[in-house]
């Protein structure tokens, strides 16, 4: 009897012991909400994040704003509803986040940043921010026209998303190196929204509002800049020729654009932010420091390099 009730207390101890351990290893639960499904580079993005999660069995509840902030927000407040572990988002615009980041603090849920900053002073908000250097995509896309163009161009630019991060910075970058150029102008600039539809349409205007003046094309990314060439050939232009053309992200397409000479130079921004962003998931879960900004490297593609190059892009 006293035999099996030890034997019956070791079982116990046992399972509760069993227990525990499972208990301590709980998966990790994340809560992700992107902008949309706007470009290919998004796409990339995605398809990083959730193939990521999946690799490191961490459950990841995604949410597509489609490119609306209220959307957004409204996953962000669903997340900490559910308690997830961490939040990670990365926001269509700049500005407007303080109210709903400061409710993910309150309930101790800690959030990442990724790809998109914020425009909020209290930087207690968030953990840590992972994402490319825009300003500098900008000021490279102009340094590298500014040298083909010999320092002389009328240039029209097709920005992406009003008040997103991305524009706000690739305009500041660009302008900036331009303003070395006397003989360089921004005749027009209007957003293209990052998407294919809106770069042909903006470009038509562009060209029926300065046709043959204008020399160059600044897209903020190559969904943009591959729609232009669509405007440009349609109104009986060569892109690439006629039009120089420079935009960012350095998608697949843009290298197939510039080995059939449509695109001049794509710069680039890095998409695949999975397993840094899921690096630093697993750091903040194990209560390790980490850094508050992590930038991810990138270069510059210009058309001379792409064939050799694209059979190595992976988005
Ligand atoms: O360049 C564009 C996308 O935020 C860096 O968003 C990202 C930008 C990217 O739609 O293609």
């Amino acid at each position: 009897m006293n035999r099996r009730k030890t034997v019956f207390t070791v079982v116990l101890i046992f399972l509760l012991a069993l227990g525990c351990a499972g208990g301590a290893q709980k998966k990790i639960v994340v809560g992700f909400a992107q902008v949309g499904a706007e470009s290919a580079w998004r796409t990339a993005n995605t398809e990083s994040i959730i193939s990521e999660a999946k690799k490191r069995g961490i459950e990841l509840k995604y949410v597509d704003g489609q490119q609306q902030q209220e959307n957004q927000i409204k996953a962000i407040r669903s997340f900490i509803a559910q308690k997830v572990d961490v939040i990670g988002f990365s926001p269509v615009v700049t500005a407007g986040w303080d109210e709903v980041l400061r409710e993910a603090k309150r309930a101790g849920i800690p959030v990442i940043l990724t790809d998109r900053a914020v425009d909020c002073a209290d930087d207690s908000l968030w953990v840590t921010f992972i994402g490319s250097d825009f300003v500098e995509e900008g000021r490279r896309a102009a340094r590298w026209l500014a040298e083909k163009m010999d320092g002389k161009a009328n240039i029209v630019e097709l920005q992406g998303t009003i008040g997103s991060a991305p524009a706000i910075d690739r305009k500041i970058g660009f302008e900036e190196v331009i303003a070395g150029y006397p003989g360089m102008k921004i005749k027009k600039s209007q957003t293209g929204d990052f998407t294919r539809s809106m770069g042909k349409e903006v470009m038509e205007i562009f060209l029926k509002e300065e046709g043959r003046n204008i020399d160059a094309l600044f897209a903020h990314n190559d969904d943009m800049a591959i729609g232009a060439v669509q405007a440009i050939e349609a109104y009986g232009l060569r892109p690439g020729i006629d039009i120089i053309i420079v935009s960012v992200d350095a998608i697949r397409a843009a290298f197939e654009a510039m080995i059939e000479g449509k695109l001049n130079c794509t710069v680039e921004c890095n998409p695949l932010l999975g397993r840094q962003f899921f690096d630093a998931v697993e750091a903040i879960m194990a209560g390790e420091p980490i850094p508050k900004r992590i930038v991810v490297e990138e270069g510059v593609f210009p058309q001379d390099v792409a064939r050799e190059v694209l059979p190595t892009r992976r988005y």
